[in-house]
């Protein structure tokens, strides 16, 4: 359900892209499901993006087709045209008895993306009210003076009475926009405490009263996943694109995208907070700038590297919320989704609970003294997941771009530099530091593995304690 909540605001749009597509291309309706086959097979440089409208064309195909008031076989680009017309037209017409499948904005989930939906509607009434009145009186007048009837047009070219009427017309129409776009601007910058009729509640001294905020997120962006830092809780958590749906996008996949649930839109471990409180977030990235944007809660905001940009958020249901990084932030920017579970406060405190638990274990198995064979299957999975993408699961690189791993003499050098290489980087480069996306008992792992993976030589192994070393030299 959630998912088909998240998308309301984009189908239009998508529906239109597909729609005019199809158009062009002169394919008939039913033909579509080789059209999404061609789509993914064919390398465009918004290859990716067609595949996420396929997709999403495909889970809401019943949905949008039953809906459609027109199904016919395109004969020429006129008739689809008209034909396109009408069925969104028909489409928002439906939809208005069909809140749940409209192509209007979502409410949202927090008094914020309610204010903005409201602040939408009325600018949408007000547009919809001036469309009215212009185009009214523009074809009223095309009808009513028309050539046949012999009217003769007047001759005059200046009115400073009309100009001085389209001017300050308009600028009052701003002026009355303005006022409500800013008042929500300023709750969402400078929080105040509001009654239930959304009115600022002023203290004693006649001045608003700030909101207090109860915990506060640090979020950082990486190429190409987020981590979220529980401020005070000594809680780290990495966030990345989940398995199936990073199986399914690769070249030649071994996953059908059509069968994995939340294709793109899904993570390993979700942000978890709780609902009905006030929780700061701070944003901030490692390697380029990422923009964290969750739909649902009205607000979008960049994460920038080496500057700390703040938000706030009180989510007022529980639930499964999902957005997107929404800045281009290199190759695999369309891979790095956000998932926020919102739970009550009783879950959020045994999730805490559980999640220490975890944290203590991680902190076992970094002064823990691994088997090599231990190393060895921790490290050929983390390598998969965490180096694969550049380096390949062969190891031999990209040439050019990423060097071989197997064969380099970095990797059949000394260990220290080996480990050196990893926790901090190539500066740079795109061999990013792993220091503190990696635990110490993963780096080791890994370097275990590389070091004895494919034909390299050292066939030593690295224990945590020697990254740790490392790290604090
Ligand atoms: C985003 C792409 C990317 C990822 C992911 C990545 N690397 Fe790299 N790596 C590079 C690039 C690019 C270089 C070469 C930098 C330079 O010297 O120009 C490199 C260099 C290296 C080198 C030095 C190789 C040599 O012979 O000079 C090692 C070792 C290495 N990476 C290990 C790893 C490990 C282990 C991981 C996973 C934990 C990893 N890399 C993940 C891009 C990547
Ligand atoms: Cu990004």
């Amino acid at each position: 359900m959630d998912r088909i909540k998240n998308h309301q605001s984009m189908r239009l749009f998508l529906f239109a892209h597909d729609k005019m597509r199809e158009i062009g291309l002169g394919i008939i309706e039913n033909k579509r499901a080789e059209l999404t086959q061609k789509l993914i097979r064919t390398p465009c440089p918004c290859r990716q993006f067609d595949v996420v409208i396929s997709n999403v064309y495909a889970r809401h195909k019943d949905k949008l087709e039953g809906k459609k008031s027109m199904n016919k076989t395109t004969k020429s680009c006129k008739k689809s045209l008209t034909g396109f017309i009408f069925t969104v037209f028909g489409l928002l017409m439906t939809s208005m008895s069909h809140a749940e499948y409209g192509y209007n904005l979502t409410k949202g989930v927090t008094d914020f993306s309610q204010e903005v939906y409201g602040l939408h509607m009325i600018v949408f009434w007000i547009c919809l009210v001036i469309a009215i009145l212009v185009f009214g009186a523009m074809f009223y007048s095309m009808f009513a003076h028309r050539k046949s009837k012999g009217v003769k047009a007047a001759q005059f070219s200046h009115s400073t009475t009309a100009e001085i009427i389209w001017t300050v017309i308009p600028i009052l129409i701003l002026v009355v926009m303005a006022i409500p776009a800013t008042t929500a601007l300023i709750n969402m910058e400078a929080p105040r405490q509001l009654d239930e009729n959304g009115k600022v509640v002023l203290g004693e001294d006649g001045k608003s009263i700030p909101i207090q905020m109860e915990m506060t997120i640090k979020v950082t962006g990486y190429q190409w996943k987020w981590k979220y830092d529980y401020l005070g809780e000594d809680i780290s958590i990495i966030s990345s694109l989940e398995k199936q749906s990073n199986a399914a996008r690769q070249a030649n996949p071994t996953v059908n995208l059509e069968e994995v649930e939340n294709y793109l839109l899904d993570v390993d471990h979700p942000l978890v907070i709780p609902v009905d409180t006030n929780i700061r977030i701070l944003l901030t990235a490692n390697d380029v700038i990422h923009s964290w944007w969750v739909p649902a809660f009205g607000w979008k905001r960049d994460a920038i590297p080496g500057y700390v940009n703040e938000a706030w958020t009180n989510v007022k249901e529980t639930g499964t919320y999902r957005g997107q990084c929404a800045e281009l932030c290199g190759k695999d920017h369309g891979f790095m989704p956000i998932v926020v579970e919102v739970v009550s406060k009783e879950d959020y405190a045994q999730w805490l609970v559980d999640q220490k638990g975890e944290t203590a274990v991680a902190e076992v198995k970094n002064n823990a003294v691994w088997t090599k064979a231990d190393l060895m299957s921790k490290g050929e999975e983390v390598y998969n997941s965490e180096c694969a993408t550049c380096h390949q699961v062969t190891g031999d690189g990209m040439e050019g771009i990423f060097p071989a791993l197997n064969g380099s003499a970095v990797v059949n050098g000394s260990i220290d530099e080996n480990i050196k290489t990893v926790v901090s980087g190539i500066e740079g480069t795109a061999m990013l530091p792993m220091g503190g996306r990696l635990s110490e008992s993963d780096i080791a792992a890994t370097i275990t593995y590389i070091r004895n993976a494919w034909d390299n030589t050292a066939k030593d192994s690295v224990q945590p304690e020697d990254v740790k070393k490392i790290k604090n030299s």
